[in-house]
């Protein structure tokens, strides 16, 4: 038998973060495939290493040596699938690395409605020297919907602006950054005295359309709702039903119901919503951050220690 643990990235790595992995142990060979290669290679792989929207299932049969998928990205949802779920194999995700980008990207959009960026910006390309109204987020409230890794560091540079901090988390916690933590059936509270509502929640049939029409009454007029989850947390079409009737004053999307979000999509339109390309995570770390934590958790794996971010593949996170 092959005493190999052979490990398949379906990414390209440096030598220098193959190394890293390898270094764990002996035992470990590190591999790496372009996506549209993996049929060739996957059936030697022991753990497969993919981005989490990556479609594997058409390849699970013939990945007779499978015992682990550890993702790229934190999102498991588009590679959860029925045999899958029905096997033993494990699934692991990137979870926690997320936090600096992707808490940057959410102050760059809170920021920008504050100051009016999104219509100077746009002003700036008719070379209209215009001004808007401009606010403060000193003391003002920002509401923080789902409070894991991402949540907690949106929470920390939120408070370091001086604002207020409320979110709704599943279970009680002692949160140093956090004025005000709510359970999930108080998301109408938060929703209604937010300024600003932010969105870091998985997608899981319990957080699907979650932000719906009648979610989006509950805020206030002058709120805005940032979303860096993923699209179908929010109901698209309610949104920009609320958009048009002005019940909030504007949205920074960087995730949505279809990506790439279509050329045609009414959504482009908007002159108060802030659209990005589902890039608030990148950044030049984050595969020396990933590479970092898959070398973790396979010193985990080896060691039959408590592997991190294991996904209950029932529940979907
Ligand atoms: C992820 C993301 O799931 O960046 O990693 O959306």
């Amino acid at each position: 038998m092959d005493s190999k643990l052979k490990i398949l990235v379906i990414n390209s790595l440096s030598e220098r973060q193959i190394a890293m992995i390898e270094s764990v142990d002996p035992c470990i060979e590190v591999s790496t495939c372009e996506w549209g290669e993996i049929s060739h290679h996957i059936a030697g792989a022991d753990v497969l290493v993919p981005w989490g929207w990556m479609d594997i299932s058409p390849y699970f049969a013939s990945a007779s040596r499978l015992r682990w998928i550890q993702t790229l990205s934190a999102g498991v949802e588009k590679i959860i699938f029925p045999a899958l779920i029905n096997s033993d194999v494990l699934l692991t995700s990137a979870r926690g690395i997320h936090g600096i980008p992707v808490s940057e990207h959410v102050l760059a959009m809170l920021l920008s409605f504050t100051r009016g960026l999104h219509l100077n910006l746009r002003s700036q390309v008719y070379k209209k020297w215009q001004r808007f109204p401009s606010d403060e987020a000193h003391e003002k409230t920002v509401g923080i919907i789902g409070l894991g890794s991402v949540g907690r560091i949106i929470a920390k540079k939120c408070k370091a602006l001086n604002m207020r901090v409320i979110a709704v988390k599943q279970h009680m916690s002692e949160e140093l950054f956090v004025d005000l933590l709510l359970g999930p059936e108080e998301l109408d509270h938060l929703l209604s005295s937010s300024d600003y509502v932010v969105l870091s929640v998985p997608l899981t049939p319990a957080t699907y359309h979650l932000i719906n029409a009648e979610r989006l009454q509950k805020m206030k007029q002058d709120a805005f709702l940032i979303n860096i989850s993923r699209g179908q947390v929010i109901d698209e079409k309610a949104l920009m039903d609320a958009l048009r009737a002005g019940q909030i004053a504007g949205a920074g999307l960087d995730v949505f119901d279809t990506e790439p979000l279509p050329a045609d999509h009414p959504l482009w339109n908007f002159d108060n919503v802030i659209i990005t390309p589902h890039c608030a995570a990148l950044s030049p770390y984050y595969l020396d951050r990933a590479v970092a934590l898959i070398a973790d958790n396979v010193a985990r794996y080896l060691r039959g220690r408590e592997m991190l971010n294991v996904i209950n593949k029932q529940k979907g996170y």
